[in-house]
């Protein structure tokens, strides 16, 4: 039996040069269990791409990910940039996002105040991003369960 519901179209990418695969391949996986469409950008993506697919796709979130220690300089103006583009997605970051800092706090802090929705680190377990991410669009766990049903 086919059920037909919305599809929730994720986006997710390793953003500026980093090179760093298997996280987002693992991210991948997790978010297409967890029902959502993923569109996977793959590594050494830029914030144009991130925008253009975004609104390619309709995308209702965007997922960058980051490990080799320069995120905060790739993602200065990423928000701008998906503002011009109209996309209108809740918009995470994870992975190793500080150089040598211990208080991810303040490291939450830098990256909610360049327009993230929510700051993850690397310890994340994928399925409590999945978690936050049914809260935040307010999807029920029924619902993905017919996603998965549906594809
Ligand atoms: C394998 C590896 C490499 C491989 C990458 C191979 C490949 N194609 O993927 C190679 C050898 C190429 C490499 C290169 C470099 N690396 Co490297 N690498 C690693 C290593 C050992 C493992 C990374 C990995 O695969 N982890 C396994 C996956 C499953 O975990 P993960 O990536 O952390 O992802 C999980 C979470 O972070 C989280 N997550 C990630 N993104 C997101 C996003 C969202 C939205 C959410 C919710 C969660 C989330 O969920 C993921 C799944 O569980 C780490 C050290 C480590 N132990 O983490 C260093 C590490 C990431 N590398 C590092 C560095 C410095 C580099 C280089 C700059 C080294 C150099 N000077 O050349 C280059 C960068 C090259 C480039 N352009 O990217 C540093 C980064 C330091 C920092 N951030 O401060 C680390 C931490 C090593 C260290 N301790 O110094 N690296």
């Amino acid at each position: 039996m086919v059920l037909h519901t919305m599809s929730r179209t994720v986006v997710l990418g390793v953003i500026g040069s980093d090179a760093h695969v298997v996280g987002i391949t693992i991210l991948e996986q997790a978010f297409s269990a967890a029902g959502f469409d993923v569109v996977n950008l793959g590594v050494q993506t830029s914030q144009a791409e991130f925008a253009e697919a975004a609104v390619a796709h309709d995308a209702e979130a965007v997922l960058v990910s980051s490990l080799y220690g320069h995120a905060e300089q790739d993602c200065q103006g990423f928000h701008e940039v998906l503002d011009e583009a109209d996309v209108d997605a809740v918009t995470y970051i994870g992975g190793n996002l500080d150089v040598g800092q211990s208080d991810f706090e303040q490291t939450r802090r830098t990256f909610q105040k360049l327009g993230f929705d929510r700051v993850f680190d690397s310890e994340t377990d994928p399925e409590d991003a999945i978690a936050a991410l049914r809260q935040d669009l307010e999807i029920t766990p029924t619902e993905s369960e017919r996603a998965t049903i549906s594809s």
